[in-house]
């Protein structure tokens, strides 16, 4: 018999992952409406939950990251003047493809992978047909693809051990919060690319990396130690320009007071423009 799995939870630890949700829809075609499609159906749209979208160093299109090691399957709850409104995805692409006449609110609820010991989680995404942003009757002349997505993170709290590893040891890099006092595991430290924290170098899918983080810090470094030189550099002649300042008082002070009745005086050192 399998040992039973550890259900110790790593007290202090949260670990965020990424992901984004959304939809796409755009209307029929008229001259080509899909013949399948019921007469009063006006669009074709498409429910989704994904990774992050990643591209490579040209800045190509474009993957996301997997989620699916934490991700097991996704329940979009469709209107209820669907057919079979409860639709249970297993597997990625975590998508429901659909054609319609109107907008509804979906039920998207998250079912983790069994080592997460996680409960469910339920989220509502508002299905988007219609343009509702920018050139709308251009965009509707142009049968323009209707977006709507939002960016999410599932934070896990306190996981339990195997879920973490899980996590730091098979996907890919994403935010994570350490322990108290920072201290980190073996699973964070084991110098794998996937990990829960950025890998130490980039590839080309990815620019996020403890090297660049390292390059950043070192630039950052540079500027405060130019800024620094800069302050030095004003203050350095600030103290020239009181001197020079002095130095005038002295000589041309004298000057003026005595060419300049007294209530004239005021007004010159102010800087009243009276000569
Ligand atoms: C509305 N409250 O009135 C919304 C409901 C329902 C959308 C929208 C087709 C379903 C079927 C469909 O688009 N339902 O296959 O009949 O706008």
């Amino acid at each position: 018999m399998p040992a039973p799995a550890s259900t110790k939870r790593l007290r202090g630890v949260q670990i965020h992952r990424p992901f984004i949700f959304g939809s796409e829809a755009i209307p029929f075609d008229p001259a080509n409406r899909p013949r399948d499609a019921p007469t009063d159906h006006t669009h074709r749209w498409r429910v989704f939950v994904r990774g992050i979208p990643t591209s490579n160093s040209a800045g190509q299109q474009q993957q996301s990251t997997d989620i699916s090691h934490w991700l097991k399957k996704v329940q979009f709850k469709l209107h209820d003047t669907y057919a079979n409104s409860v639709r249970m995805v297993e597997s990625p692409p975590f998508e429901v493809e659909e054609t319609g006449w109107g907008e509804f609110e979906i039920a998207i609820k998250f079912y983790f992978v069994p080592e997460s010991g996680e409960k469910p989680q339920q989220l509502w995404h508002a299905l988007k047909l219609h343009p509702y942003t920018g050139d709308i009757e251009r965009q509707k002349a142009d049968r323009t693809t209707v977006k709507s997505v939002c960016y999410e993170e599932v934070v896990f709290s306190e996981p339990v051990e195997p879920f973490y590893d899980l996590l730091t040891g098979g996907g890919e890099a994403g935010g994570q919060t350490r322990g108290k006092g920072g201290k980190s595991t073996k699973a964070a430290n084991s110098g794998s690319l996937k990990t829960a924290e950025i890998p130490s170098k980039s590839n080309g899918a990815n620019v996020w990396s403890k090297e660049e983080e390292g390059k950043e810090l070192d630039r950052l470094a540079e500027a405060v130690k130019k800024v620094e030189k800069m302050i030095v550099d004003e203050k350095a002649q600030l103290v020239a320009e009181e001197k020079k300042l002095a130095q005038l008082e002295k000589t041309e002070g004298k000057l003026l007071k005595k060419r300049i009745p007294n209530n004239m005086q005021e007004a010159a050192m102010l800087g009243g423009g009276v000569l």
